[in-house]
């Protein structure tokens, strides 16, 4: 007789702040919509492959459910947190505080959000307690990103299943100098200190944090290996650049409605070049230096006035938020500087457009675009680098800020200092008179990293780093 033994499968359990949908009211009716983001355009087609259940916040809505089944491989829930609590989480402490010091950007953190800390514990305690009470033995949970710094410790002093606990955070991880700054640092350190692995876009980020915990805990880091020895457990920490998911690329790449898409936007915009920049509407993200740095260049090549315009797709982000209301207020008014400097009745320099868009067009409008000018400030990674390189078929030019997590990647980018206006314009210039053997040589070999470290790679990497830790 045959003996079947049945292992217990273990069970992915994601947890995000961003859901992978939102509600929206429309006609007394919610309407289910995808959300638009880094993490969620990685994390869904993820999902969608391995299953297991993805817990998030409730969205702008307030809507929360325990569980609910979509048409996909995974089931998805949310916490419940009345709208006060998870203002304090989400506007005050998470994206005032957190978010600028992380990216380096002191001038945007507001020292009034240290008040929210109540409310971003309490919301992380909610998530806690929501994962324990799915928890099964040899479950997998995967935190992501700066929104739930505390939850890999409080899951484990809150649970005794004997589950793997993994966290990946989309954000830089700042110096310990700055790190310093927010009063609780140590309490997030400890909070991630509860995972069993973690893991960042760069060895930078990665450095920063082994050196945060030996200088604020006193624990000792192996810089090496990326282990520490916290409390007597072992925390394993590595590098792991996030890739993106390429076949639904190729597939809206290839098929001819996106060529008919990419040809319609350069006859829209009827100019012998086209510059693409695709971004939420964060300051992080360098809108403003990089029209300063396109005006300058039509200042100083009059002769490209007319022959060369830019497409700045600005996705709404963060409304709430009195940084990022006068950040769209610069960025409209700058936009409105350059058109009634060089625009004319049939030229229009920048095509500015607040709105989100259909994936398939993005991929048409990456196509159409000669260059993609991506200048952010600082960004964890920037997934539209690695998107722009996967959809381009014929050439193309990527200028890239040094302080992107992709530059570490994308080596055959033009690299720029986004701080720089003359770095810019000098970038635009080089790029517009590249060579196409130059280009193409360029794309093919960023095309050869992208598909190397794709979404799969990197999940599974991640994945199988949690599964073998101690
Ligand atoms: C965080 C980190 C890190 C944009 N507009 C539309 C749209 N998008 C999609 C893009 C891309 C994603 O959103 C944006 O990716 P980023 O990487 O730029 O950005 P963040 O949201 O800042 O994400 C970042 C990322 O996490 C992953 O770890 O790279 O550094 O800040 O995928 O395609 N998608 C659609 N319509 C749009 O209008 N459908």
């Amino acid at each position: 007789m045959t003996r079947v033994t049945m292992f217990h499968m273990s069970n992915l359990i994601i947890l995000s702040n961003r859901g992978p949908y939102r509600f929206r009211s429309q006609s007394r009716q919610d309407i289910l919509e995808k959300c638009s983001g880094g993490l969620v355009s990685v994390l869904e087609p993820l999902m969608n492959q391995k299953g297991g259940f993805w817990l998030s916040a409730p969205c702008e809505s307030g809507k929360s459910f325990n569980s609910c089944s979509l048409s996909t491989k995974y089931n998805w829930g949310t916490i419940s947190c009345d709208k006060e609590t998870h203002k304090g989480f989400y506007d005050s402490y998470s994206n005032q505080l957190i978010w600028p010091i992380f990216h380096s950007m002191l001038n945007k953190s507001s020292t009034a959000a240290e008040s929210s800390w109540g409310a971003y514990k309490r919301v992380n305690q909610t998530f806690a307690q929501a994962t324990c009470s799915r928890l099964n033995h040899n479950d997998l949970v995967w935190v992501h990103d700066y929104h739930l710094f505390l939850s890999p410790q409080l899951i484990r002093s809150e649970t005794n299943k004997s589950a793997k606990i993994g966290f990946f955070l989309h954000i830089p991880f700042p110096s310990a100098e700055l790190l310093k700054l927010i009063s609780h640092a140590k309490d997030i350190l400890h909070g991630l200190l509860g995972s069993d692995f973690i893991g960042f876009h760069t060895k930078d980020y990665q450095t920063n944090f082994l050196d945060s915990v030996q200088k604020l805990l006193g624990y000792a880091c192996d810089f090496e290996t990326g282990t520490i020895l916290a409390g007597g457990r072992q925390v394993k920490t590595k590098a792991l650049p996030i890739g993106i998911d390429l076949n639904p690329i190729q597939r809206i790449v290839n098929s001819t409605n996106t060529q008919e898409r990419a040809e319609a936007f350069r006859n829209e915009i009827g100019t012998e070049k086209l510059v693409v920049g695709v971004d939420r509407l964060d300051y992080t993200k360098g809108i403003l230096n990089r029209l300063q740095g396109f005006e300058q260049y039509l200042k100083q090549n009059p002769d490209w006035v007319g022959k060369v315009s830019m497409i700045q797709l600005a996705v709404p982000t963060r409304t709430q938020i009195d940084e990022y209301k006068t950040y769209k207020q610069q960025v409209e008014n700058q936009v409105q500087h350059i058109n009634t400097q060089f625009g004319s009745k049939n030229y229009t320099p920048v095509d500015y457009r607040y709105q989100t868009m259909p994936f398939n067009d993005l991929i048409a409008l990456y196509q159409a675009a000669d260059i993609a000018l991506i200048t952010p400030l600082r960004d964890g990674m920037n997934l539209v680098a690695k998107e722009y390189v996967a959809s381009k078929q014929n050439g193309g030019v990527l200028i890239l800020s040094k302080l992107a997590g992709a530059a570490a990647e994308l080596k055959e980018a033009i690299l720029v200092n986004p701080y720089d206006t003359d770095s810019i314009t000098r970038a635009i210039g080089e790029a517009l008179k590249m060579p196409a053997a130059k280009q193409q040589h360029k794309m093919a070999k960023m095309q050869l990293t992208v598909q190397h470290n794709d979404m799969k790679n990197w999940a599974d990497r991640f994945l199988s780093e949690l599964s073998h830790a101690e």
